[in-house]
C-alpha cells in the first residue's frame, strides 16, 4: 500500500459491502433484468429526451479502460439529413457484403437473424450512437502514442451502453456495416478514430419482432475449478 502511494495520488474506495442474501437478490434481479434484453431490428420513430443519450453515454464511459486512457468518442445523432447519409453510406456497403463479400459459412449464421441490406433503423431511431475507439493519443510532450487495449476497452464500454440503455427502458441494436469508414467522413471524426458500432437508440416499433434464438446454458458455457 505505501509503495504505491508513493508511485501515485491514491485516494480511499467508496465500497458498499452488502449482506450475502441482499447480493444474491440483487445479482438475481439484475440476471432477470438482463435476461430479458433482446436485440429488436424493428424501432419506433418515438422521441427520447436527449438527456437519456447523455446519461447512456455517461454510464458507459464508467468502464474500465487499459491504462485509463478512455480510448472512446460517442457520436449521438439526432439530425435526420446526418442519419439519412449515414444510411445512404451503410446501405451501398451492405448491399455489397450482402450480394458480393460475404462468404457462404458467414450468411449461414446470418440466416436466422433475418438481416439484409436495407437498414431503415437508421433513419426511423431517434437517435444513432457511433462509437468510435481511439487506436492512438497524444502524449503530454506533444507526441503521438499508441492506446492499449482500446478493442477491449471499447467493447466494455459498448457493453455498458447496452446495459444502460436496457435499463433506461430502451432498446439498441449493435449495428456493423462494413467497411464503416465513411463514418469518420461524415461525422468528421480525426484519423486516429475507427468507428467500431453504430447504435440506433429508441423505443422499440409496437410490432417489433426478434429471431427465435436461445442462449447457451451456463453448463455450456462455463467451467468451475474448485
Ligand atoms: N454487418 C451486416 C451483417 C451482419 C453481421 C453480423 I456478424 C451480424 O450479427 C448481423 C449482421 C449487417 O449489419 O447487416
Amino acid at each position: 500500500m505505501e509503495e504505491q502511494e508513493e508511485k501515485g495520488k491514491f485516494i480511499d474506495l467508496i465500497f458498499e459491502k452488502l449482506p450475502e442474501d441482499t447480493m444474491i437478490s440483487r445479482a438475481e434481479d439484475y440476471y432477470t433484468k438482463m435476461e430479458n434484453r433482446r436485440t429488436t431490428r424493428h424501432f419506433s420513430d418515438k422521441q427520447i429526451p436527449r438527456q437519456l443519450i447523455e446519461l447512456a453515454i455517461k454510464t458507459a464511459s464508467t468502464a474500465p479502460s487499459g491504462a485509463h486512457l478512455q480510448p472512446w468518442t460517442f457520436v449521438a445523432i439526432s439530425n435526420q439529413e446526418i442519419k439519412a447519409k449515414i444510411r445512404q453510406a451503410a446501405e451501398i456497403e451492405e448491399k455489397k457484403t450482402y450480394s458480393d463479400r460475404m462468404p457462404e459459412a458467414w450468411s449461414e449464421v446470418l440466416e436466422p437473424l433475418g438481416t439484409d441490406y436495407v437498414k431503415e433503423h437508421l433513419t426511423i431511431a431517434p437517435w444513432l450512437i457511433v462509437v468510435f475507439r481511439h487506436s492512438k493519443r497524444i502524449r503530454k510532450n506533444g507526441q503521438w502514442a499508441p492506446t492499449y487495449y482500446s478493442q477491449e476497452s471499447c467493447g466494455i464500454a459498448t457493453g455498458l451502453l447496452i446495459s444502460a440503455i436496457h435499463n433506461m427502458g430502451l432498446t439498441t441494436l449493435t449495428h456493423t456495416p462494413s467497411p464503416m469508414t465513411f463514418l469518420r467522413e461524415i461525422l468528421d471524426r480525426p484519423k486516429h478514430e475507427h468507428a467500431i458500432l453504430i447504435m440506433p437508440v429508441g423505443y422499440p416499433h409496437e410490432n417489433a419482432q426478434i429471431p427465435n434464438l436461445r442462449r447457451k446454458s451456463l453448463r455450456e458455457i462455463s467451467k468451475f475449478i474448485e
